[in-house]
Parts: structure tokens; C-alpha cells; sequence
């Protein structure tokens, strides 16, 4: 019998903790992955500090992570050639008939769980099976959802406190009636330096049916986090059931006059400068990564899904980043992972203030300056995807409505990418189709290292979302098109460009002068500022940006380089909508029409302003 089984394996403590949840549907999940997983030993974690304690010394006394010199901090490696996501592997289960699109990694469900239970076959022999309680979203909320991990690896599990609101509560609350998604995760067989060792048989496969995400053979956060990206894949299927919007999102505050705070979402794919947009000074965080987004009387309102940063270190500098460097220098609960361990306990990690270490322990083991990889290659002093992963409580910019079950009302969205030579800095929609697809369905990016593979290729990623798609992204566009059906205010859309280059492939702006963009999309958003109606989209006129510049960075703004930063590259953006529309025709299963005629209108637009003035078109000329 089931509860047998429970008793037996859990013993009274655990099972007691167990019991006090009344879901014999949980019950059952959880016996069935005990038997299949076959752990030694079965941790049940509740709210309470001590459970929570004992998951980070867990991680401490298996290795899974080393206390460094500094108080509450810890390192964790993951595999050298687990160092990201692992897209090739990630794989959504599609039942027999159904079909998604193209650029969608997908298996067939009967096969793939065949295969994944079978590589989990007795994975957890001889280990601790941690299980988790979670809620993603505030508790009490409108947007809140359930979801419970089980993993063997106490980093992952320590990772999630940091991240994930506690659930336990929440769990025992709603008991019967909790709609929750399952992540069962095992980082499998270990190598001498506590790193999955079966990388071959790494797997991360979704089982939308099941509300189940099951990850194998890997530790690298992205793989394993469950309620990072693995539920992210199952609330965008669960959203469009029901109506609301997972995105890959920042929430911020930005601070305009009169104390005013206008609310923004903003989606960057990896590594692009999403959290630290998020960060910036004077403005306040909610969130930087995961969105929920829901129509509530007559608005769009927003939660952060996590509460807690799972950041790339890489380029945080104190000039830069000061808060995020604050943060990662004060005694909080961190944990650094693939960056630099120096022999006294310290960190140190790519474009880090002061000088390289000479030695010390990194993601490629005992490291020291100039050590090549197999191809003869450099190795640098951390991995370009290492993270640092903090509660946001650690963060003075943190917004006071983190936790509001309500969330905060959506004033603007920002869609952005890495991209060298098309898009201007900042652009206004002139409404909300033409922002959702001209700006996000026709987001590009040049790659990153936070997927394995080739940077630097220009890749399709509508919304920045590609990589979480569990739907075709028809239905996708189609929500988002729908989703000011009834408002009362919409949003207002903005894309921007930080990545801009000239043409010796220097970046033509500062790091710092995003600020600026960000207060002058607030401004339009409380109808303070004009704009110039250009082919691409409203640009910002010289003089509020020179004004702006002058206030926010103390700087001057000259003409030239307005000119040179927002000037229409006219047969860029042509040649960028040309490979758009070829990806929504050949790859995109029944685009939307709507898609076509919006990018077309574009194209005129380009068209005919390129007859009057040429191929690069100054904004004074549209004025
Ligand atoms: C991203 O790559 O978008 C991240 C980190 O936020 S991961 O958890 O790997 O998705
Ligand atoms: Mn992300």
C-alpha cells in the first residue's frame, strides 16, 4: 500500500511532515519516484528554518558546494561541458498527432518517457532525495502556482530557497485543490569533483500532459532549477488554457518626477543585459528574469515569479554594477557558480575590478592563468555563463511590491536584443499590434553563451521566449495580440538596443546611457514628451534626450551622436523584416496573417522614406 511504502522509506519524521499535506495526489507522485529513483534516504523540507538550514549544510557536507572565506557564501561547479542550457537535449513531449513548431525541440511523449524513466531508473542509489515545496508568484494570489521538486542534489534544492517563495504552507492551505507542476530532477552519477558525470544520457524533458519536467545527468542551473525554466514551459501551456502570459521578463520601477513610479516588463534574451537593466540606480527591481502577467480590472498587471537573482557575473564591475557588486560583497547568502575559487577562499570572475588571480580552482578544475582546453584554446578565469544566485531581500533597490498579491500595473514593455547594426536605441510601437510584432514576434539576437553552441549568429527569438515555447507560437503571437482585449489603458511598447556598433565594432554608446531611454519611455508613457513618427516607430526628439542626459548622467549629449545613434538604417531593417517574414512563412505553422500585413506596412514605410532621403535617414529629416 502507499502509505507503506511512504512510511517505510520516509520513516516517521518525514512521513509525518508529508502527511500534514491532504493530497493523495501528491502522495502518490512522490511514492511512485521514491520506488523509481530508489534514493537511501528521503528529506521532506517544510517552511521551517531548520529544514532550510539543513539543505544548504547538505550541500556543504556532500560537496555539491565549498564554503568560501567570506561568511554565507558558497561555490558550486557544474561539469565543464555543462556550463548552460542544453537545448539540443531539452525536449517537449508531444503526444501521437500533435505538432508544434520547427524551432521548437520536441519528442514523441510515449518514447521520450520511456526513455527518460529508463535513464532514472535507480539514478538516486545511495543518495538524498530532497523534496520541495514552492510557489511561483506571490502566495495568496491570483497568480499564484503551486510546484513541488524533487532532487537529489542538495545545490539545486539550496538554490530554490534563494529563488522561490516558500510553499509548504501553501500546499498544506490548499491541499486537495492544489493544481501544482512536478520537477524530478537527478544530477545522476557524480565525477570525482562532484559534477554529473553522464552527461550523454543529460536530459530535460516536458511533459506538458503530466505537468511534469523531468531533468537527468546535469547541474547547471538552467537544466535543473525546476520552477526556473522547466515550469516556465509548463505556465505558458497552463496560460493559454487560461488566459495569462509567462514571459521571459523583467519588472522594474522606474522612477519618474513627483515620486510618480511607472511599471515595466521587459524582455532580453540571455545575455543582453536583462538583470542589469533591472538593477539600474535610483529605479527600483521587482523582478529579473520570469513574468506572469494577468489582465486585472481593465489593466495589465504583472508578478516577478521567483524572488531571488540566478545572475551572470560575468562584466559585473563596481563602476558598472555598483548594486549588484554591493551585493555580491556583502556577508548575504550567495551562491557563485563556474567563476574563479583563489587559493584564500575568494572569487573572481571575467572583467571583475583588479587584477586576475594567478591560480585557483575554476569551472575546468585547478586553474591557472593561460591554461588552454583541448583545442588549444584559453581558458579564461571563469566561464562566460558563471552566476551568482541571492535573494532579492539583499538588494536596497528591492520594489516594496514584490510580494503584492495583486502585482504591479504594467505602464510599458520593452522588447530588446543584441544587435550591432539595425534596431536604434529606443523606439516607441504605434500601438500594441505593431509593438508585439514588429518589436517582440520579430526579436533577434546575436548568440550568447548561455547556450551551448556558436556565439555570435543572429538568431529568431520572438519575445525572447523561444528557447520556453510549449505551444506553437501561433497560439503564442495570438495570445499576446489578444491580450488588450478589453483594457481600459494599454501598455505602451517600446525596443531598444544597447548593442549598437560603428564600424570598427565599437559599441556607440555607454553603458549607463540606457538609463536615459528608460526615463524618457516613461515620460511618453504619462504623455510628457513628444516623439517623431518614423517609419520604424516613435523616435525620441534631440532636445528631451539632450535635456535627459544632462539631468540622469550629467552629460552631454551632442547631435552627432543622437544622429549617429538614431538615424533609420533603412536597408538593415528591410533585411531584417526579409528574414522575419521567411521564418513566419517557412517555419512558423499558420502564422498569423496579421503578421505579414504589419511587417509589410513596415517595409512600405521604409520604402518610402528611403526615396526621399536615402538609405540612412536622420530624425530631423521626419520632424
Ligand atoms: C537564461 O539563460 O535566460 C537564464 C539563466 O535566465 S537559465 O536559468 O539558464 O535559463
Ligand atoms: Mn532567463
Amino acid at each position: 500500500m502507499l502509505s507503506n511504502i511512504l512510511k517505510e522509506r520516509l520513516g516517521n519524521n518525514q512521513y509525518e511532515k508529508l502527511m500534514r499535506i491532504d493530497n493523495p495526489e501528491l502522495h502518490e507522485f512522490i511514492a511512485k519516484y521514491i520506488e523509481h529513483c530508489n534514493p537511501e534516504k528521503v528529506f521532506v523540507c517544510t517552511d521551517d528554518k531548520e529544514d532550510i538550514k539543513y539543505i544548504r549544510e547538505s550541500a556543504i557536507s556532500k560537496g555539491e558546494e565549498i564554503k568560501l572565506s567570506k561568511e554565507n557564501h558558497t561555490i558550486h561547479f557544474d561539469n565543464y561541458f555543462d556550463q548552460a542550457r542544453d537545448k539540443k537535449n531539452t525536449r517537449i513531449l508531444l503526444p501521437e498527432g500533435v505538432e508544434l513548431d520547427k524551432a521548437i525541440e520536441t519528442g514523441n511523449r510515449k518514447e521520450c518517457l520511456e526513455e527518460v524513466h529508463e535513464i532514472m531508473k535507480d539514478i538516486m542509489k545511495g543518495k538524498e532525495l530532497f523534496i520541495r515545496f514552492f510557489c511561483l508568484g506571490p502566495t495568496n494570489s491570483e497568480f499564484s502556482q503551486p510546484a513541488l521538486q524533487l532532487t537529489d542534489s542538495a545545490y539545486v534544492a539550496h538554490s530554490e530557497d534563494l529563488l522561490y517563495r516558500l510553499g509548504y504552507e501553501e500546499f498544506v492551505r490548499q491541499g486537495k485543490k492544489a493544481r501544482f507542476f512536478k520537477m524530478v530532477h537527478s544530477a545522476g552519477e557524480l565525477d570525482e569533483r562532484n559534477t554529473s558525470k553522464n552527461l550523454d544520457k543529460r536530459r530535460v524533458y516536458i511533459d506538458l500532459e503530466g505537468d511534469t519536467v523531468y531533468s537527468a545527468n546535469t547541474q547547471y542551473g538552467g537544466n535543473t532549477i525546476g520552477l526556473k525554466k522547466l515550469a516556465m514551459r509548463l505556465a505558458i501551456k497552463r496560460g493559454l488554457g487560461e488566459g495569462w502570459l509567462t514571459e521571459h521578463m523583467l519588472v522594474m520601477g522606474i522612477h519618474g518626477p513627483n515620486n510618480r513610479v511607472t511599471y515595466f516588463t521587459g524582455a532580453f534574451p540571455s545575455l543582453c543585459g536583462k538583470t542589469s537593466t533591472a538593477m539600474l540606480d535610483n529605479e527600483t527591481v521587482v523582478g529579473d528574469d520570469i513574468a506572469y502577467l494577468r489582465k486585472i480590472n481593465g489593466r495589465i498587471r504583472a508578478v516577478n515569479v521567483e524572488k531571488g537573482i540566478f545572475g551572470i557575473i560575468m562584466g559585473v564591475k563596481s563602476e558598472y554594477d555598483p548594486i549588484i557588486w554591493n551585493a555580491l560583497h556583502s556577508p548575504a547568502e550567495i551562491i557563485f557558480s563556474n567563476v574563479l575559487m583563489t587559493p584564500e577562499g575568494g572569487v573572481h570572475w571575467i572583467e571583475k575590478d583588479g587584477e586576475i588571480p594567478e591560480k585557483g580552482i575554476n569551472h575546468s578544475g585547478e586553474w591557472y592563468k593561460g591554461k588552454k582546453d583541448e583545442n588549444g584554446k584559453e581558458i579564461p578565469v571563469s566561464h562566460p555563463n558563471a552566476r551568482f544566485t541571492i535573494d532579492l531581500e539583499n538588494f536596497g533597490n528591492l520594489d516594496p511590491a514584490l510580494d503584492d498579491p495583486q502585482g504591479v500595473e504594467v505602464g510599458g514593455i520593452v522588447y530588446g536584443g543584441r544587435d550591432s547594426d539595425t534596431w536604434i536605441p529606443i523606439k516607441e510601437a504605434f500601438d500594441w499590434a505593431h509593438g508585439i510584432i514588429a518589436y517582440g514576434a520579430s526579436l533577434e539576437s546575436e548568440s550568447t553563451a548561455a547556450t551551448l553552441g556558436k556565439v555570435g549568429v543572429r538568431t529568431f527569438n520572438p519575445m525572447s521566449n523561444l528557447d520556453f515555447m510549449s505551444i506553437p507560437l501561433r497560439d503564442y503571437i495570438n495570445l499576446n495580440l489578444d491580450f488588450v482585449k478589453g483594457l481600459e489603458k494599454e501598455p505602451r511598447i517600446f525596443a531598444v538596443n544597447y548593442f549598437l556598433k560603428d564600424k570598427n565594432g565599437n559599441f556607440i554608446h555607454a553603458r549607463e546611457d540606457k538609463k536615459v531611454c528608460y526615463k524618457w519611455a516613461e515620460l511618453r508613457i504619462n504623455g510628457e514628451v513628444g516623439a517623431i513618427d518614423g517609419p520604424t516607430g516613435r523616435i525620441p526628439k534631440y532636445e528631451d534626450l539632450k535635456r535627459l542626459f544632462r539631468e540622469v548622467l550629467n552629460k552631454d549629449f551632442t547631435k552627432e551622436l543622437y544622429n549617429e545613434q538614431f538615424k533609420i538604417r533603412v536597408k538593415e531593417n528591410i533585411a531584417k523584416i526579409d528574414r522575419i517574414e521567411e521564418i513566419y512563412r517557412t517555419q512558423v505553422m499558420d502564422a498569423p496573417k496579421i503578421i505579414f500585413d504589419i511587417l509589410e506596412e513596415q517595409r512600405e514605410r521604409l520604402l518610402s522614406t528611403q526615396a526621399k532621403y536615402g538609405d540612412y535617414i536622420l530624425p530631423g529629416n521626419l520632424a
